[in-house]
């Protein structure tokens, strides 16, 4: 049910301007509010309180709150899934041109897939997974052409895009619970196979599927490994490749990553065509760079442990920072700084970091985003603050500085996508303890000026994509207390 238009909704969003970037690069600052955005304030403040006075009626059974709601270009549309999702992964699962989703269901110890989750009928599926669900990624595991890869935030991609083929994804699960990957591979008639279950003997932070070298037909899957001493199974840190033989069954094989390796980004290092793999040690201040053979063993890099890698580094990402063509660099948020290093990768699997890193930027910087698909600009998520950062550069040195775009308390994932009609990219943020999603529309010379949807309970995990194929960007979040998906679809 879409929420009723209030006829004294605000006009105007609040404006909150990035402004240019900081000159110098290891300053920021909050941008000050200009007058119209201290104008446009108060009309949202005055709006709240006769809003309140008039007792405009909140849309409680769709979950909206209207209150708090400055931006109507998405309507809201809801599809259940299995109990208290907290993941999501999109490709073109049955290959009909149009997008789906799978949800990792935490407390249901299953996995939902949502066929067509923007059409006028989507259909669900609740498939049993393991205990804790914490991941699933879509891959083509057991051969023929899948239409797939992909979105999904824990690899650092919250913009579904689907490269073509004809075939249904196969799914792989990560179980938190009882350390297990579970495989589904596509049975060839619109459903997945019962799982293959694959023990680990650590707990996993992250998985990914992967083409160990370009030429590979079928995708593996990478894991990064701790021991995990709560469940007192033993174990040993490392990277963990499970290697396709090509039909889909897998062989788990070890390479050494540091201690407690953690979050990983994968590209190649050295230019010899196979991926590697750089993994964040965050109980020893280091990250480590792995070489890969091409099938499935890694050995560390000359200089394994890049410069520059603060005390707590939380996340990673990869892309072409220092814009010499090559996407070979890396990104580092660090507790210490705190700030943000960027690492300039030499082309032979070593790093440098680059001049006037690492980056200064707000308290706890965590997880890291790209401002735009493909774009050297960064957005970093600050915990328990309510900010985000916009880490503009990206140049031929690598040179960085960063502004701040005020949200509310404690944004901790954004996604970039052209939500406000516009051909610049706009950016999505969540926020948990106010239950928003702030949407920031680019002016196109680098200032954003915000408005917000308000939900009854939280959302998580914003994804981008064209869900009812209108060419305009979607969003879509999980709502794991209401144990549904929330799709957002644009109407600007
Ligand atoms: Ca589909
Ligand atoms: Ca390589
Ligand atoms: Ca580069
Ligand atoms: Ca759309």
């Amino acid at each position: 049910m879409s929420p009723a238009r209030s006829p004294s909704a605000p006009p105007a969003p609040r404006g909150v301007s990035a402004g240019p970037p900081v000159a110098g690069g290891r300053s920021w600052r909050r941008p000050r509010p200009t007058p119209s955005a201290r104008l446009s304030a108060g009309l949202v403040l005055v709006w709240a309180l006769l809003a309140l006075a008039a007792c405009v009626p909140t849309a409680h059974d769709s979950g909206f709150q209207e209150a708090t709601t400055t931006n109507r270009d998405f309507t809201p549309r809801y599809v259940a899934v299995g109990n208290q999702p907290i993941t999501l992964a999109c490709a073109d699962l049955d290959g009909d041109g149009r997008l789906d989703l799978v949800t990792a269901n935490s407390v249901g110890n299953s996995i939902t897939v949502v066929l067509d989750p923007g059409g006028t009928a989507p259909s669900t599926r609740e498939i049993a997974a393991g205990t804790q669900p914490s991941q699933v990624v879509l891959g083509n595991f057991a051969g023929g052409t899948k239409t797939l890869a992909l979105g999904g935030l824990d690899l650092g991609k919250p913009t579904c895009q689907t490269r073509s083929g004809t075939g249904a994804a196969d799914i792989a699960v990560l179980n938190a619970g009882d350390n297990t990957v579970s495989v589904y591979l596509a049975d060839g008639l619109g459903g997945w196979n019962a799982p293959t279950t694959y023990a680990l003997d650590g707990a996993a932070t992250q998985l990914q599927a992967v083409r160990l070298k370009p030429t590979d037909p079928v995708d593996a899957l990478l894991l990064s490994l701790a021991v995990d001493s709560q469940k007192a199974v033993g174990g040993s840190d490392s990277m963990l490749a499970l290697v396709n033989d090509g039909s889909g069954s897998f062989t788990l094989l070890r390479s050494p990553a540091g201690t407690a390796p953690g979050r990983f980004v994968t590209g190649d290092w050295n230019g010899d065509g196979k991926l590697d793999v750089a993994v964040l040690n965050p109980g020893s201040a280091a990250a480590t760079v792995l070489l890969g053979d091409g099938a499935g063993a890694f050995t560390p890099a000359s200089a394994p442990n890049p410069p520059g890698i603060g005390t707590a580094p939380f996340d990673i990402v990869t892309g072409d920072f220092d814009s010499d063509g090559k996407p070979d660099d890396l990104a580092v948020s660090n507790d210490s700084g705190p700030s943000v290093s960027i690492l300039l990768g030499q082309g032979d699997g070593t790093f440098a970091l680059a001049p006037g890193s690492p980056f200064e930027v707000g308290v706890n910087p965590r997880r890291l985003f790209r401002a735009a698909p493909g774009s050297a600009n960064l957005v970093v998520a600050h915990d328990q603050q309510k900010f985000v950062s916009l880490l503009t550069g990206g140049g031929t040195t690598g040179q960085y500085a960063a502004t701040e775009l005020g949200t509310g308390t404690d944004p901790f994932a954004a996604a970039a996508g052209r939500f406000a009609g516009s051909n610049s990219d706009d950016l999505a943020v969540v926020e948990s303890q106010q239950r928003l999603v702030s949407i920031f529309a680019n002016n196109g010379s680098g200032g954003y000026s915000r408005s917000v949807i308000g939900f009854a309970s939280a959302v998580q995990f914003p994804m981008t994509g064209d869900f009812n194929g209108d060419g305009k960007d979607d969003l879509v979040l999980v709502q794991p207390n209401e144990d549904r998906l929330v799709l957002l679809l644009n109407l600007h």
